[in-house]
């Protein structure tokens, strides 16, 4: 081919470029993709259809899943909510960004990525749970829940005005989702960062979702009599076993129904019958009666037929598992709902969505609820994502992904530079492809909140693709080792195992690594 003047190839292109009216430059000129990321509080993938759930059917979370990826080993850095959301904004650890547990404020003044979107011209969003301390910054408009929110007729803080909104939560934050993206400017592409509260304590589900496992026994799991006995004390020294479950504020009994010292549980401090009360307080006469004439059958039945030790708290289970999940699958619906909505608005194509949770969950293995420990049902989080446009549907991801690794995706798909201090790693070659050679094949854990809820210890640790390593510090000092491989359930520690200790000092000289590649203070 002649090859055609410099000059005259140069003006024809910018000529080409400024006709806006040829269709073939739309065609051509790369859409950045939108971004939808859902998040809920405490969903373990155990209670997800595809993962294979022995609890229930997620059938709209799971079509994100079928039309997209499924990770199979995603996890958190640091197993509670506040931490997990800083993580998810910033790309830093806790150490880093500076919110360690909860209760701690958010520096909104630091560097995240709905910031970086915003520069280059994203509509940012979010709307749900936020539970940072500080107001949401970085976003066009932000409509959160006060603190953890309750289940019913929530405060939002829309753009620094609370208002109350009539309904269930999950509902509204839908409601709120649908609303922002409707009222959106059209030329410019978003990000919706959408937060639900549920499934998180105390498991309050929507008076329609009353009954909807009605006669349903739920298995137990294979370690809920877990006795502990190869761990070191910090697994005994919780306070988060079902068995201490209150029988008011959890489990939905009234004072009638039982003797006072049953419904202390572990924390003796506190109230929960007057927490029970202020939320039954808060729902309308009609929320209110569906709620009693679901509860008083199970009520009468629980003062009528007087339970041993064994069957009390097999039945605290049941009830904890009926709760919990009949939240879940309100969550499931409202998702349906934002699926519907980018099928008949046409973004489906060009939108990403993620759905994953702020953490694990322990649905009764080791005897737990709730999270923080680096065992794997509060260590994993639940991922699936898809994106019609650019990833294959259909796809399993083995790979291992942190919290980390989300602001880094989204800004390599808007096209922005990940900034040098975030230390995570795009998804995108995961979605795209198999993983690159150099993915990680370990991850660093550090978990803070101590004394706090459920008074787990302070510790850290490693996890390799077999090998756990665990370290309660200060407060114990002491080790445990999982082969993840021969024990999935975690239940022999080998840490003193003498066939281990080779393996234990490799395991330590990596985690000292690991500690100085993400810059972790000595103490
Ligand atoms: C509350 C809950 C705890 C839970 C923390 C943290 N107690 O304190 O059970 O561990 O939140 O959860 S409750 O009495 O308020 O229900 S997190 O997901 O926000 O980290
Ligand atoms: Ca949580």
């Amino acid at each position: 081919m002649k090859k055609m003047p410099f000059l005259i190839l140069s003006l024809l292109l910018f000529l080409a470029s400024c006709n806006s009216s040829d269709p073939s430059e739309t065609t051509t000129k790369p859409t950045r993709p939108n971004i939808i990321f859902i998040m809920t509080d405490d969903h373990t993938s155990r209670a997800m259809s595809c993962y294979g759930s022995d609890l229930l059917q997620t059938p709209n979370i799971d079509r994100i899943a079928r039309e997209g990826v499924l990770f199979r080993n995603s996890f958190v850095t640091n197993s509670l909510c506040g931490p997990s959301r800083a993580v998810l904004l910033t790309g830093k650890y806790s150490h880093l960004n500076g919110f360690r547990q909860n209760g701690d404020v958010f520096d909104g003044s630091q560097t995240t990525f709905p910031k970086l979107l915003q520069q280059v011209g994203y509509q940012t969003f979010v709307m749900g749970k936020w539970h940072l301390g500080s107001l949401p910054t970085g976003f066009d408009k932000y409509s959160v829940l006060v603190d953890q929110g309750p289940y019913y007729n929530p405060d939002l803080i829309v753009d620094g005005d609370t208002t109350r909104f009539m309904g269930y939560t999950t509902d509204i934050i839908t409601d709120q989702a649908l609303q922002t993206l409707n009222d959106r400017d059209t030329d410019k592409p978003f990000c919706l960062l959408f937060h639900h509260k549920a499934p998180h304590r105390n498991w309050m589900p929507n008076t329609k979702h009353l009954g909807f496992f009605k006669g349903k026994k739920f298995p137990l799991p294979e370690t809920f009599n877990d006795d502990y006995a190869t761990r070191s004390d910090a697994a005994r020294l919780q306070d988060m076993r079902i068995e201490n479950m209150f029988l008011s504020y959890d489990l939905k009994m009234m004072p009638d129904d039982y003797e006072k010292d049953d419904n202390t549980g572990g924390m003796k401090q506190s109230n929960p019958e007057q927490w029970w009360a202020n939320d039954l307080a808060r729902l309308t006469p009609e929320q209110r009666s569906a709620w009693d004439a679901y509860y008083a059958p199970i009520r009468q039945d629980f003062r009528e037929n007087k339970r041993g030790a064994k069957d009390l708290l097999e039945w605290k289970y049941q009830r904890y598992m009926e709760d919990y999940l009949s939240c879940v699958v309100s969550v499931d619906e409202n998702i349906g709902r934002l699926l519907a909505y980018l099928d008949s608005t046409g973004l489906a194509q060009n939108t990403i969505v993620v759905y994953t949770s702020d953490q694990g969950f322990y649905t009764g293995e080791h005897g737990w609820y709730d999270k923080r420990f680096m065992y794997e049902q509060s260590l994993r989080m639940p991922l699936v994502a898809r994106y019609p446009a650019g990833v294959k549907p259909g796809q399993t991801c083995d790979a291992m992904t942190l919290n980390l690794d989300f602001a880094p995706t989204f800004l390599d798909y808007a096209g922005v530079p990940i900034p040098a201090e975030m230390q995570g790693r795009s998804l995108r070659p995961l979605l795209e492809g198999p993983p690159p050679a150099d993915w990680r094949k370990d991850l660093f854990y550090q978990y803070f909140e101590y004394p706090g809820a459920h008074q787990v210890r302070k510790h850290y640790g490693i996890r390799t693709e077999r090998y756990k390593l665990i370290h309660y510090f200060p407060e114990l000092d002491a080790w445990e080792l999982y082969d993840l491989q021969n024990d999935p359930n975690e239940l022999k520690n080998l840490i003193n195992d003498p066939a281990q200790q080779a393996n234990i000092e490799e395991l330590k000289t990596r985690l000292i690594a690991l500690r100085q590649q993400y810059k972790v203070p000595e103490s």
